[in-house]
């Protein structure tokens, strides 16, 4: 499989490739990738700049027709995609197919924003004479990202950047680049010009590359915080625009008024669904003493009836792989520093029962008597491991969720309406849910955190437009002389 650049399918210069595997059965090689340099990204930005020239000019709304195509097209292969996402990433077929539907809502409700790229018009300080303020696009944009959501997450950068008038060079994640070659091939199919998007594989040489190249004005990325703090200091070197939605610790908050089933299902899917492995994952349970022994007990018990297995070939399995090796042993080192800190009380090994063997499976796990201090609470593990920890009293529990270096989704259930509101104006998080999981954002809705998730931007929603334009202010001076501005005009 290629890299795709000015519409071509291309190997990388040096014939370098890296193979993509199945973390639900290593023995399954789903093919290899170019291991692209700084030669492979130089020419991928060289067609996106040259793409830029004509894009940019074509009317926005033709843009959005473009991408509502791309929308059409997604949805006639969703089924098909689902299948090559569980199988280079792992979970299941209804979260790849859920993956998939944030795409097409993103690619439909981005083609309705074409239309509606709105400036502003203001009085000006002088007779005849007007203003008004219109969005430009940027140039070409560098969007790196990493693989739990092979389609949703990059839709959420690269379509809004193209409905703008901007060009791409995306840098996949080496775990999912045959999800990102498909991307490629709809927008292809959808009818936009070679070279306005284009796909260059690889690990972190590529994307370095991506981030140095001088043509590149943007970079948009989802991942560690570590990385992204890395590239963003670099951009910062290069004066380029840098979008950063980076990790997460998420915590769920129950109060004793709360609805205990609603509770229970919310953080089950909360901190196991995708194996744990999303930015809004709930890794925190903060529990009010007056409920945590039963709610405990209860959550032990449906915890332990989560199916784990490969959701290609088992129907019923609920809980997928994680992505590989590397990450198998992070969470399991974690494990260690746990059982060092706090009590596991569910779980805490690698799954090798019958067909997982072949696999990087992990039990659900769950760690109570957990402290503040502890490295279980405040550190993101990206995996199905929950640290659960009691609060005192209300203010306890808020204080408890807002002590984190992150500050991307949070969630508390409670009947009090007050309780509800205080939570909403003092949770320090970009996304706060009343009654509902940490995840499950939705396409149209800012989208991102404070602290050590992000710098500021949000993508999804109206905001994801605010990232990809730069704001042009424009005066028209119909009067026939020199008016000179007010600063200038100022005799005393
Ligand atoms: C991510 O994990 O990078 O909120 C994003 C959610 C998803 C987005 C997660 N829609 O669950």
């Amino acid at each position: 499989m290629k890299n795709y650049i000015a519409g071509q399918w291309l190997p990388s210069s040096t014939g370098r490739t890296f193979n993509n595997i199945n973390p639900a059965d290593i023995s399954d090689v789903i093919g290899s990738f170019p291991l692209s340099n700084v030669d492979d990204v130089a020419r991928a930005v060289a067609a996106a700049s040259d793409a830029f020239k004509a894009w940019r000019l074509l009317p926005a709304p033709k843009r959005g027709d473009i991408l509502r195509v791309a929308g059409d097209i997604f949805t006639r292969r969703k089924e098909e995609l689902a299948a090559i996402m569980t199988r280079e990433m792992g979970k299941t077929l209804a979260e790849t197919k859920g993956d998939i539907q944030e795409a097409i809502d993103t690619a439909y409700y981005a083609a309705t924003e074409t239309r509606r790229l709105f400036g502003h018009t203001a009085p000006s300080e002088m007779n005849n004479k007007m203003n008004m303020s219109f969005r430009m696009p940027i140039g070409v944009c560098g969007i790196i990202t990493a693989w739990n959501f092979p389609i949703a997450v990059p839709s959420w950068k690269i379509l809004p950047a193209l409905a703008c008038g901007n060009t791409v060079v995306f840098k996949p994640s080496d775990d999912s680049p045959h999800s990102a070659n498909i991307f490629a091939e709809i927008l292809e199919e959808a009818g936009l010009p070679p070279g306005v998007f284009n796909v260059v594989h690889g690990n972190g040489e590529a994307g370095a590359a991506l981030v140095e190249s001088e043509n590149v004005r943007l970079i948009g990325f989802t991942g560690s915080t570590s990385t992204g703090t890395a590239i963003a200091a670099r951009c910062g070197a290069l004066n380029k625009r840098v979008s950063l939605e980076m990790g997460g610790k998420n915590a769920q908050i129950v109060m004793p008024d709360a609805d205990m089933e609603l509770a229970l299902h919310g953080v089950l899917w909360g901190a196991f669904g995708t194996t744990g492995q999303r930015c809004t994952a709930t890794s925190r349970l903060i529990l009010h003493q007056d409920i945590h022994d039963s709610f405990v007990a209860e959550l032990i018990m449906q915890a332990k009836q989560l199916v784990l297995g490969n959701g290609l070939t088992h129907s019923g399995a609920q809980v997928g792989p994680v992505i590989n090796q590397r990450q198998l042993d992070k969470i399991l080192s974690y494990i260690e520093i746990g059982k060092s800190e706090a009590t596991c009380v569910l779980g805490g090994k690698r799954d090798i029962g019958g067909d997982n063997a072949n696999g990087f499976f992990m039990e659900p796990t769950i760690f109570t008597n957990v402290e503040r201090t502890d490295r279980i609470f405040q550190e993101e593990i990206f995996g199905p491991v929950l640290s659960v920890i009691k609060a005192t009293s209300f203010e306890h529990a808020l204080e408890l969720a807002n002590d984190s270096a992150y500050g991307l989704s949070s969630s508390i259930y409670t009947r009090d309406v007050n309780a509800a509101f205080t939570a909403i104006r003092d949770i320090e998080a970009g996304i706060t849910y009343i009654n509902a999981p940490t995840i499950g954002a939705e396409a149209h809705m800012p989208f991102g955190g404070i602290k050590g998730t992000g710098n500021g931007h949000r993508e999804g929603g109206w905001t994801a437009f605010d990232i990809f334009t730069e704001w042009k202010s424009v005066y028209v001076d119909f009067s026939g002389k020199l008016q000179r501005a007010q600063i200038d005009n100022y005799t005393d």
